[in-house]
């Protein structure tokens, strides 16, 4: 491993923070240089022609919006864009090499307390100066097609990322609520078609009546969040207007991940050749790290 990748390992305060709150924010894990090497790759990803592995959401919630729902900061559009995607790691060597890093591997491995680490997706999420799409709050395992208990995202951003550029909130201890809701948009609180589970419940109004707690972390690069993956979140808009706010998500399985096929959630070409209660292990959820 490399240790001017690594600056230190999760403590056993974080590692408890992360089961008992469902999210942990670790301070200066990473080396910058790091992080902020992936620049080149995200600033390609961003200008890809369409048909890549990018995704316009605020021209996806326009449309929402035109059907009459949308999640807008201030209630207006902006002049920026919320770009985002998945599995970017299959396509750019730079992504696949930040991905299946065994350094990141360490970190969730210790956080998961797992044997061995799964790399399940990578996704790029930028929300360009003036963005006014919310990320609508999602349970990221309903997105996933696993079931267990060691599944996790980190989100790693390359600016400094707060309140203001949209950085992510958490309702604490949602990883232990029994309910399983139904995945969104991303940029509406509509559930997809033909999935099963509950609505997200009405987070923000539950908040502000002090229903829930919100947590929330400033962060800079070599800083990272972990959640659970069950842990309900969501994200602002981007309201500066000189300031971007482009992150890497990597989400990982620990050792008691196995396939589960949760209906009407997307799937990914390679689940066709899987079945229910299968092992991750494979080429296209590659192990970055064993003890
Ligand atoms: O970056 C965002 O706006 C949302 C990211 C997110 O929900 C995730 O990575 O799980």
């Amino acid at each position: 491993m490399n240790n001017e990748i690594l600056l230190r390992l999760p403590t056993e305060a974080e590692i408890a923070a992360f089961w008992q709150d469902g999210v942990v924010c670790l301070r200066q894990v990473l080396n910058p240089v790091f992080v902020l090497a992936m620049e080149p790759a995200v600033e390609r990803l961003v200008n890809e022609p369409t048909g890549g592995t990018m995704y316009n959401m605020s021209a996806m919630g326009a449309e929402i919006a035109a059907g009459g729902e949308a999640i807008l900061d201030g209630g207006r559009k902006g002049r920026g864009r919320f770009i985002s995607g998945t599995d970017h790691w299959r396509v750019d060597s730079d992504c696949r090499e930040f991905a299946l890093s065994p350094e990141i591997g360490a970190i969730v491995a210790h956080l998961l307390r797992s044997k061995k680490v799964n790399m399940w997706e990578d996704s790029v999420l930028v929300k360009e100066p003036d963005t006014a799409e919310r990320t609508a709050w999602h349970q990221d395992i309903s997105y996933f097609h696993v079931a267990g208990d060691q599944v996790c995202t980190t989100w790693i951003p390359l600016d400094f990322a707060d309140a203001e550029t949209g950085v992510m909130s958490f309702v604490r201890g949602s990883h232990r609520w029994d309910a399983q809701y139904r995945p969104n948009w991303f940029v509406s609180n509509s559930p997809m078609e033909g999935t099963v589970g509950a609505v997200v419940p009405d987070i923000d109004s539950m908040a502000s009546k002090n229903e829930v707690e919100l947590l929330q972390f400033d962060l800079g690069p070599g800083d990272l969040t972990v959640h659970h993956a069950r842990t309900l979140h969501a994200a602002g808009g981007n309201m500066s207007q000189t300031r971007r706010r482009r992150a890497i998500s990597l989400r990982y399985c620990g050792d008691d991940a196995v396939y589960y096929f949760r209906p009407g959630a997307p799937r990914k070409p390679h689940h066709e050749f899987v079945a229910a209660g299968d092992s991750l292990d494979g080429p296209d959820c590659p192990v970055v790290w064993r003890e």
